[in-house]
């Protein structure tokens, strides 16, 4: 397929592997080593540290920092991107990543996940800069995640297709257990935390009560909420579902961000024949003005995110 390949996306790849495989150690070993627990300072989204997101962190600047592959990353726990070390700077990539998604929820054993989302570098030569991070996720030459769950699962697309290899602790090598993943048009589940629904919009609210059954006919969904990004999106890709983070009262442009949740799950979603908005629109063509911004989010099987957005424009065509 790609006759001029240097075979650096390959490797880049296999550098994300080799990330997964130190991080999934330390998740599993937590509680075992002094790895739970908060730091005891917030990051720079102002969300407590957890002592395991710090060392993901630094296991993802490590793996990438020094390979030559990448130029400059950008990662929720860091205000600011992080050129490549050791004049690394003419890497072909960007890497922007969540080092540990749902963090609040690794002192439970609930299951946690690591997003990542690779973009070429627009500039040519000399350092990356901010701007190849700003990039829309249109753009996105892969991306993907990992889930450290029952088993520890990297799930990934290069634009053909998404595929999932399952980490075989015997050999210490991630062995490819679903290819050309394809995500039911219409889910059996819909995912959101209702605890909010009075902050929402009434078409959030009427959303809900149609997938609830309490208006038409129901449709037949069960609810399910993790609480963690990578295990509910992971559950709706493979079984079909829409999960949705609104805008709402208290987080007025969305809680989840936009470059390194947002995008690369809805480049996965829609390589798997699934759908990502903001609610009004693709995901993949809101082009970021800053590193850390917001998004609302309403991502899974295509039908029913087409659904939602019915009803949300519907909802605002309608005088209150
Ligand atoms: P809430 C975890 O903190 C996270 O960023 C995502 O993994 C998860 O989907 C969301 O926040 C949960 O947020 O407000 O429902 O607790």
């Amino acid at each position: 397929m790609h006759p001029h390949a240097t075979g650096q996306l390959s490797n880049l790849l296999y550098d994300v592997a080799l990330a997964a495989k130190i991080i999934s150690g330390y998740v599993r070993s937590a509680g075992l080593v002094d790895v739970l627990g908060a730091v005891g300072h917030t990051n720079v989204q102002g969300e407590e540290q957890q002592k395991l997101d710090v060392l993901a962190n630094e296991v993802m600047k490590q793996a990438f920092g020094n390979t030559g592959r990448v130029s400059i990353m950008a990662s929720e726990e860091e205000a600011e991107p992080i050129l490549a070390a050791n004049g690394a700077v003419d890497g072909k990539y960007v890497l922007l990543f969540d080092p540990l998604d749902g963090s609040s929820n690794i002192d439970v054993n609930v299951s946690i996940g690591t997003i990542f989302s690779i973009q070429k570098r627009l500039s040519e030569h000399g350092c990356g800069n901010l701007v190849d991070c700003l990039q829309s996720g249109r753009s996105q030459v892969a991306a993907g995640y990992v889930i450290y769950g029952s088993s520890t699962v990297m799930v990934y697309s290069a634009g053909h297709g998404v595929h999932c290899f399952t980490l075989d602790p015997v050999i210490g090598e991630f062995r490819m257990t679903n290819q050309n993943v394809s995500t039911p048009p219409i889910g059996k589940y819909y995912s959101i935390n209702e605890s909010n629904f009075t902050r929402w919009s009434p078409g959030y609210q009427q959303v809900v009560r149609y997938f609830k059954g309490v208006e038409g006919e129901g449709l037949g969904k069960n609810a399910r909420y993790i609480g963690s990004l990578v295990a509910d999106f992971h559950r709706n890709l493979l079984a079909g579902g829409i999960f949705m983070y609104p805008a709402d009262s208290k987080s007025p442009k969305g809680k989840l961000r936009l470059l390194y949740e947002a995008s690369p799950l809805a480049y996965i979603a829609e390589q798997a024949g699934g759908a990502a908005s903001d609610g009004k629109r693709p995901i993949l063509d809101i082009v970021p003005s800053e590193l850390h911004q917001r998004t609302p989010l309403v991502i899974g099987s295509r039908d029913d995110v087409e659904f939602v957005e019915r009803i949300l424009r519907e909802a605002n065509a309608t005088p209150e």
